[in-house]
């Protein structure tokens, strides 16, 4: 897969996409990132990508045409039109399973936006799908577009090492994910929970589940809606249930 990102901070892009599980897959040749300047694409002397927004109003709004060379030229290198995203707190908000969807395709392209974003006509013409990470505001699309572009990394074949088990972290399975502990089985007084010593498979796969269950009842019972449940899990829910009205 190849992900193109086209932001005015291509060079804080590249360094984040250079490091760790990411910058392994790209140098393993799992996976290629482009990082484009949109102001190289600027033609002006003064090589200027924004301005005021017609109509008043504060701030400015990243210009058509270099983001349109931009993309021209990116379509033009790659023979055919990305999928182009754009990020935008106006967006559909980002989930796994659209994660596991934009990592079956073959490229996509993101567009970062800037001070109060990009002109709308830049939206209709390219921009096949918005993303927002959630409600809230950032100064620029970068670090939700370097958030998608490790998220959607993480899911392509071959970038996780074999043993790394995606099926039980959060959100793969709709449920959150259970606690984990390592070494010291005590640490400053705190001891890891018993079954986790214990050896027995059956009733450590139980506790697991019942702290999915738990966790996610208390924190994100929105999730729970579209959670794919198990035989046992009516039970467990209705002991945690339990359990919480005595809390
Ligand atoms: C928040 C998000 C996002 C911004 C989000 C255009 C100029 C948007 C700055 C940009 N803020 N982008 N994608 N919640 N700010 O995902």
């Amino acid at each position: 897969m190849r992900i193109d990102l086209l932001t005015l901070f291509p060079d804080m892009c590249e360094t984040v996409m250079a490091e760790s599980i990411v910058g392994r897959a790209r140098k393993k040749g799992c996976l290629q990132v482009c990082c484009h300047q949109i102001r190289d694409f600027a033609f002006d002397k003064h090589q200027r990508v924004d301005d005021c927004p017609f109509g008043g109003g504060k701030g400015m709004l990243l210009m058509t045409e270099p983001i349109s060379l931009c993309i021209d030229d990116l379509t033009a290198h790659l023979g055919k039109k990305p999928h182009m995203i754009y990020m935008s707190p106006q967006g559909r908000v980002l989930d796994q399973q659209r994660v596991k969807e934009l990592a079956q395709m073959e490229n996509i392209a993101i567009l970062c936006g800037h001070y109060e974003g990009v002109d709308e006509r830049i939206l209709d013409t390219y921009v096949d799908e918005q993303i927002s990470l959630g409600d809230f505001v950032l100064t620029g699309g970068e670090l939700p577009a370097l958030a998608l572009a490790d998220a959607v990394s993480r899911m392509i074949d071959g970038v996780l090492a074999e043993d790394v088990c995606f099926e039980e972290e959060s959100h793969y399975n709709g449920l959150l994910e259970y606690p984990q502990y390592t070494r010291p089985a005590v640490w400053r007084g705190q001891a890891v929970p018993e079954v986790l010593l214990s050896g027995n498979h059956g009733n450590i796969a139980k506790w697991r589940r019942a702290q999915s269950l738990w966790r996610t009842l208390k924190n994100r019972p929105d999730m729970l809606e579209k959670a794919e449940f198990q035989k046992g899990d009516g039970e467990l829910l209705y002991q945690i249930r339990r359990e919480m009205e005595k809390e």
